[in-house]
C-alpha cells in the first residue's frame, strides 16, 4: 500500500498511490529528492516508486513540450509559497501584457475558483485546474494535470501561457510540465534564509521574483543576506525585485516575459 506524504500542517496525500505522471527538474536527484517525502518507506521500494512516479511524468512533460512546440506557444511555470503574490502578478501582468502578446493561464488550485476568477475578464483564456477534482488534492501540479486543462485553451491562438502552480515552496519544484521556463514568486515577508532551507525549488528555477518590496521598511529582512543565500544555492538565477501593489520593477518583468517569446 502507499506510503503518506505528510506536510507540516498534519495532512497527509498518498503521493505515490496516484496514476498522475511525474517527473523532477534536472537539477534535482531523482533518488533522493529533497521535497518533503519523508514519509516514503526508506531503501529499494522508495526508489523505485520514485523512478516510476518521476518516469512516467518525464513521458507526458515531452507529451506537452511537444504540444506548446507545435501550438508555437512558450510556457511559464509559475511557482511559489501560498501567497507570494502569483496571482496579483498575473493579474498585472494580463493587464499590462495582453497587447503585446496573446497570454494564456492555466490556474492550479486543489480547491476552489477563487484565483481564476481574480484573473477573468482580463481578456486571457483561463483554464482552472483543481486537484481536489480527480487528482488526489495533490500539492502541486504535474504534466498530466497541465495536459488536461489544455483541450480548454486556444493554445494555436496564444504566444504565451502562464502556469500558476500549486502554493508549495516543495513539490511543484519536482515536476516537469513541460514549460520552456520555470520562474517563482519569492515575498519578502518570507525570510532572507528561506534558499537554504527550500533548495530545490530556489535552485529549479531560471527566476526568482523578489515580491512586495513596498513591505520592506516594516520588516528586519536583510535583502544582502538573502542574495549570498540564493546565490549559494543557484549562482546564476536572474532576479527581479518589485512590488506588485505599487508596480515598482513590473516593467521588468514584462521585460522578462517579452524576451521568452522571442
Ligand atoms: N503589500 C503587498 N502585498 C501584496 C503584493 N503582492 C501581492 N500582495 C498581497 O499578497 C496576498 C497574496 O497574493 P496572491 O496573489 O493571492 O498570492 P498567490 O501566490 O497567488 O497565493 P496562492 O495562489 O494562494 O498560492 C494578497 O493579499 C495580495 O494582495 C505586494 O507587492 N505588496
Ligand atoms: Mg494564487
Amino acid at each position: 500500500m502507499g506510503r503518506f506524504h505528510h506536510h507540516a500542517d498534519g495532512t497527509a496525500h498518498t503521493h505515490d498511490l496516484l496514476p498522475a505522471d511525474r517527473t523532477a527538474p534536472d537539477s534535482v536527484d531523482r533518488h533522493h529528492p529533497a521535497g518533503d517525502h519523508s514519509g516514503y518507506e526508506t531503501g529499494r521500494l522508495r526508489v523505485d516508486v520514485l523512478a516510476r512516479i518521476f518516469g512516467e511524468n518525464d513521458r507526458a512533460a515531452d507529451t506537452n513540450r511537444e504540444l506548446f512546440r507545435s501550438a508555437g506557444v512558450k510556457v511559464v511555470n509559475l511557482m511559489s509559497s501560498p501567497g507570494a503574490g502569483k496571482t496579483a502578478l498575473l493579474r498585472e501582468t494580463l493587464l499590462r501584457l495582453q497587447t503585446v502578446a496573446r497570454i494564456g493561464v492555466i490556474e492550479g488550485d486543489i480547491e476552489t475558483a477563487l484565483d481564476a476568477d481574480r484573473l477573468a475578464g482580463l481578456g486571457a483564456p483561463i483554464a482552472l485546474v483543481n486537484t481536489a477534482r480527480g487528482f488526489g488534492g495533490e500539492c502541486h501540479l504535474d504534466a498530466t494535470m497541465v495536459r488536461s486543462a489544455l483541450a480548454r485553451l486556444p493554445l494555436d491562438e496564444l504566444d504565451l501561457l502562464i502556469v500558476e502552480n500549486v502554493g508549495n515552496l516543495v513539490c511543484p519544484a519536482e515536476f516537469d510540465i513541460g514549460q520552456d521556463v520555470r520562474a517563482m514568486v519569492f515575498s519578502v515577508t518570507e525570510g532572507e534564509e528561506k534558499p537554504l532551507k527550500y533548495p530545490v525549488m530556489f535552485r529549479a528555477v531560471d527566476l526568482v521574483v523578489v515580491n512586495k518590496i513596498d513591505l520592506l521598511p516594516y520588516l528586519d529582512f536583510k535583502m544582502d543576506c538573502f542574495y549570498v543565500n540564493l546565490r549559494n544555492v543557484n549562482p546564476d538565477v536572474a532576479v527581479i525585485e518589485l512590488s506588485v501593489k505599487t508596480g515598482e520593477g513590473l516593467d521588468r518583468w514584462c521585460q522578462w516575459l517579452t524576451t521568452i517569446l522571442t
